[in-house]
């Protein structure tokens, strides 16, 4: 009986240490407590989820790994995220104390979703909304671990735009190209970003994208060989905008079939703008 009360214990013990709230600690631990292998061979690779946050733009910016980058030709790089997939809501406790309203005391905070100033339940890749901004150039590797820990939830990322000519077997298409990945599983995309152009990632497992589940994919080339070279002077990481339309209700479970009394229309409330908005 002791030694049972002594187990208990240990994985009560165990279950705090791990469980992790939004409040106490920063992004950086997020990660590191995330059940990814540290001896992956690709975490050297690792890249910033927020590039495009304006930090990132200055030309003269140089880190040995970073991916975003002045593209060059033949000068392939390995670039490698990690998305965590979580159920999540807008205004969480990351935002400090919120009004109804949708005022927050720390609206900037690491990983504290916005949306609208709307409160409601949402779907999130590193409780960001949008999700990780990759952008690569011309014939780099992409690699992307995805760990579900959606409850009661399956997924799949569909790299939108991209042929996947080499590797169909990455393309995101449930029951199609690969099987669903359940809760709890951790699977690797790889493929090769072998054409230039402004794309998107998302979820292709129901409306999982109009939830949250949804990021840009910028794939640069050299300046040399870009036909549309001379109608700009920058193209700088933060000149990236994703606008999808929003609505008030988890629209993964309220869309589908669609309902026949009220909420009858498809019509979104809002738009975001790189997961941000405003509502009346
Ligand atoms: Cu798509």
């Amino acid at each position: 009986m002791e030694l049972l009360q002594v187990a208990l214990f240990m994985i009560i013990s165990y279950r705090t240490q791990v469980v992790y709230s939004a409040r106490d600690r920063g992004f950086d631990d997020f990660l590191r407590y995330s059940p990814f292998p540290s001896s992956s061979f690709y975490s050297h690779f690792l890249q910033p989820d927020d590039v495009d946050n304006g930090r990132y733009d200055q030309p003269n910016f140089v880190s040995t790994n970073l991916c975003t980058r002045s593209c060059e030709v033949n000068s392939p790089k390995t670039c490698y995220w990690k998305f965590t997939l979580e159920a999540y809501s807008t205004l969480n406790k990351a935002c400090g104390n919120c009004t109804s309203k949708g005022v927050c005391t720390t609206p900037n905070a690491p990983q504290c979703v916005m949306g609208d100033g709307y409160e409601r339940s949402i779907l999130v890749v590193n409780r960001r909304m949008a999700g990780p901004s990759i952008q690569v150039c011309k014939g780099d590797t992409i690699v992307v671990d995805l760990h579900n820990k959606m409850p009661g939830r399956s997924t799949t990322i569909h790299w939108h735009g991209l042929t996947q000519r080499l590797t169909p077997h990455m393309d995101g298409v449930p029951m199609v190209t690969q099987c669903p990945i359940l809760e709890g599983n951790v699977f690797r995309y790889k493929f090769l970003a072998d054409a230039a152009g402004t794309y998107f990632w998302h979820s292709h497992d129901g409306f999982q994208k109009m939830d949250g589940i949804i990021g840009n994919l910028i794939i640069r080339q050299p300046r040399t060989s870009d036909p549309n070279s001379r109608y700009y002077e920058y193209d700088n990481p933060s000149h990236v905008v994703l606008v999808t339309d929003w609505y008030h209700n988890t629209t993964s479970d309220e869309r589908w079939p669609g309902l026949r009394l009220h909420d009858v229309g498809q019509l979104p409330d809002t738009f975001l703008i790189n997961g941000k908005g405003s509502y009346p």
